[in-house]
């Protein structure tokens, strides 16, 4: 068997804009899980697939276009990359840049980003910026930074390249389902990997890979959905963090992606999203972090409402591990789960003698 050596260096580099000349910069991205949910498919009588990208190295689907952006950033002779980042961006830009030897500064929203991404930049080396205000905000910042300065921005934005590598996701579903499927969930933030996720299944169809493209429903938290309701919101709020946006970078891509695939983005609330990251790991055993839950927040919030047709094959892109915000697992753990005891203790407080009868 071939071993893995990520994006670049696989089948898939023929799709991503490199050339012989650039060097590779990778960390062994891709080649995700594809899992089964046999609990979301009983609830919804679909066929639904978990797309688990809190697999790739640093734990987020952000690696996919990473690799390529600062594969050609190292080419192009930078010495800085920058970004702003509602975390995930910013600890796989410090990631690659660490492995390129380039120096790295990400722009973050002070107090809300989840301690294991900040943790991660920190511990890749990058100068973190946190900025008073939001993501929004912080994209602001660095993209005036790199009109000003000899700096690569690596924020989809700026940055074709980025989602031309996040394209691949929807590769690796088709070649492993055998076929396009017949919907695609996933969270929506900034809009880039909606926008990617479909052009790459188009990419596909018009290379005659597939025969059809799925629709594209794509889910905002409530409390954050300026693509829902059709105008930025000026203060973004939810507890799902990676996608607190309020004002999408990648707008048109995102609301093509939804028009020419036949599909909605929609609202889901916090309570519906943390619903189903807890499912998500109590249930299927996969520890995606919140804003990764909301593509099953909002598959179930539409079966619930009579809108999805069984017997469909669908797919959800988590989008980011659980491991990364272990503050919110434990906010509002249920408090079942947790006892303490002296060691004679354990059996009385399990109830071992109940439970195993
Ligand atoms: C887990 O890291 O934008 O709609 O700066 O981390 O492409 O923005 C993260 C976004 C979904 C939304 N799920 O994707 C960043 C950043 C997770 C994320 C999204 C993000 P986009």
């Amino acid at each position: 068997m071939r071993t893995w050596t990520g994006l670049i260096d696989s089948d898939y580099r023929p799709w991503l804009p490199v050339t012989d000349r650039t060097p590779v910069v990778s960390l062994n991205e891709g080649g995700t899980p594809l899992l089964r949910s046999a609990h979301l498919s009983a609830i919804t009588g679909c066929d639904v697939w978990l797309k688990v990208e809190g697999a790739n190295p640093t734990g987020s689907f952000k690696d996919r276009g990473m690799t390529v952006a600062i594969s050609r950033a190292a080419e192009a002779g930078a010495r800085l990359v920058i970004c702003a980042s509602t975390g995930n961006t910013s600890a796989s830009a410090a990631a690659y840049a660490a492995r390129a030897g380039l120096a790295a500064a990400v722009l973050v929203p002070r107090g809300y980003v989840a301690p294991g991404k900040l943790a991660q930049a920190v511990r890749y080396g990058a100068r973190i910026v946190e900025i008073d205000g939001g993501f929004d905000d912080c994209l602001r910042a660095a993209r005036d930074l790199a009109a000003r300065h000899p700096v690569a921005l690596v924020n989809s934005v700026g940055n074709e390249l980025r989602l031309a590598g996040q394209r691949t996701v929807a590769y690796e579903i088709a070649d492993a389902l055998g076929r396009a499927p017949d919907l695609h969930c996933l969270p929506v933030g900034n809009g880039g990997n909606i926008t990617a996720t479909w052009q790459g299944y188009q990419a596909y169809a018009a290379a005659g890979r597939t025969t059809g493209s799925p629709r594209m429903w794509g889910f905002q938290a409530a409390g954050a959905a300026p693509l829902v309701h059709g105008a930025p919101v000026p203060a973004p709020e939810t507890a799902a963090t990676a996608i607190r946006v309020g004002h999408p970078a990648t707008w048109d891509g995102a609301l093509a992606a939804r028009d020419e695939s036949g599909g909605i983005i929609g609202a889901v609330t916090d309570e519906q999203i943390f619903a189903a990251y807890h499912d998500l790991a109590a249930r299927d055993g996969v520890y995606a972090e919140p804003a990764s839950a909301a593509g099953v927040a909002g598959l179930l919030d539409r079966h619930a409402r009579g809108l999805l047709e069984p017997g469909r094959l669908v797919v959800v892109t988590l989008t980011g591990n659980g491991l990364k915000d272990g503050d919110a697992a434990l906010r509002d753990a249920p408090a079942a789960l947790r006892s303490s005891a002296a060691p004679a203790d354990v059996a009385r407080v399990l109830d071992l003698a109940a439970v195993t009868a």
